[in-house]
């Protein structure tokens, strides 16, 4: 209690709203840009930070607290080792993972992130049993099936973060492309997140104007190859930044918050997410996960849309629940 009262009590407090909390496991590069992009957007009263380097996580909280003169009210706190900072959290974003080592194969490395969800998944769950998951470790399909699996959750509320970022890099470049704002740009890359992803050209639409259909009636064959080679650079995005400057933090920072903003405001907006997606779209080899449009919500994955797709789109989604399905069998969960 506070010997100097610099304002005094008219009345007892008054009820706040809801009190939401948001968790971001691990305070690497994609951690602190998702929680600094949540904290200026005003989302939540209480973000916790968890990471294995005590240090440095402390010297993150304190970074970030000092700023408090300049931001929207938000408490942060942070533990390297007890969970029970993330007690009652609304939505926990993963993005702790391990690093390749050269000459480690993907499946090894994918073998240590699964021992490294088991490790944290059920303290996560304890402390938070009506949380919503979000998964941006990568692989991230695998991992968020990982997540659902050790978590025991029901997949409603397991979602990885997916093909969210792709599309934007994919929307972006199609802005680009057309010179027009990129939140007119209708564009979804769906699939695995990453080397596999499938862009659903037959759907994308600028300002309603469907883009395909319109350049196939003018007959622009240079376009539809130009739209081809925006595919590749979507694919190569993340690799391009990383050999640039070593990681990839803003935009997925920018991305996850928006996904953050649409859970816990209920806004019922329709983002490409990583989402159980047996039975949809002809996908019936078992339980994976990877990027449909889906419609969040407050309750997690509220629906999958039933986006029109062509034969080629299907059968290219399917190749890549195929491969998904392939590693996932050899997984010792
Ligand atoms: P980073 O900077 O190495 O951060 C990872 C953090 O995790 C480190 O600070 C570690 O100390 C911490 N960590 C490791 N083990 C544990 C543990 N057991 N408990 C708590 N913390 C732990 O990596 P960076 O932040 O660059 O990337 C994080 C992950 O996000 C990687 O798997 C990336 O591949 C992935 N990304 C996913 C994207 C997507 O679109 N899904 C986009 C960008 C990066």
């Amino acid at each position: 209690q506070a010997f100097f009262r610099p304002i005094h009590n008219a009345a007892p407090p008054s009820p706040t709203n809801r009190h939401t909390k948001i968790t971001v496991v691990g305070a690497g590069n994609v951690g602190m840009a998702i929680a600094q992009t949540i904290l200026t957007q005003d989302l939540v009263d209480e973000i916790a930070l968890v990471d294995a380097k005590a240090d440095m996580l402390r010297g993150e909280m304190l970074d970030l607290q000092h700023a408090a003169a300049f931001l929207p009210r938000t408490t942060i706190l942070a533990s390297s080792s007890d969970y029970a900072v993330t007690s009652g959290s609304d939505l926990i974003v993963v993005t702790a993972g391990a690093r390749q080592v050269p000459g480690e194969s993907r499946l090894n490395l994918l073998q240590r992130n699964v021992a490294l969800f088991r490790g944290i998944i059920p303290a996560l769950v304890k402390h938070s049993p009506d949380a919503i998951l979000l998964v941006v470790s990568n692989p991230v399909d695998i991992l968020t099936y990982v997540a659902w699996k050790i978590s025991g959750f029901p997949s409603n509320r397991v979602i990885g973060s997916g093909t969210n970022l792709d599309s934007s890099r994919f929307r972006f470049l199609l802005a680009d492309h057309l010179d027009v704002n990129a939140q007119d740009v209708q564009a979804y890359v769906v699939g695995e997140h990453g080397d596999s992803s499938v862009a659903l050209w037959s759907s994308i639409s600028v300002g309603g104007v469907p883009v395909l259909s319109f350049l196939e009636r003018q007959q622009i064959p240079y376009e539809k190859e130009m739209l081809e080679k925006i595919h590749r650079e979507v694919v190569d995005g993340a690799y391009e930044v990383i050999s640039l400057k070593g990681y990839t933090s803003w935009a997925i920072g920018y991305s996850v918050a928006s996904l953050a903003r649409t859970l816990l405001r209920d806004q019922r907006s329709i983002h490409p997410v990583s989402v159980l997606a047996r039975g949809f779209h002809g996908i019936d080899g078992g339980d994976v996960f990877l990027s449909l449009p889906a419609q969040l919500g407050r309750g997690g994955v509220v629906g999958v849309t039933n986006v029109h797709m062509t034969d080629e789109e299907v059968q290219r989604l399917k190749a890549s629940a195929e491969t998904l399905l392939e590693l996932q069998s050899q997984l010792d969960i």
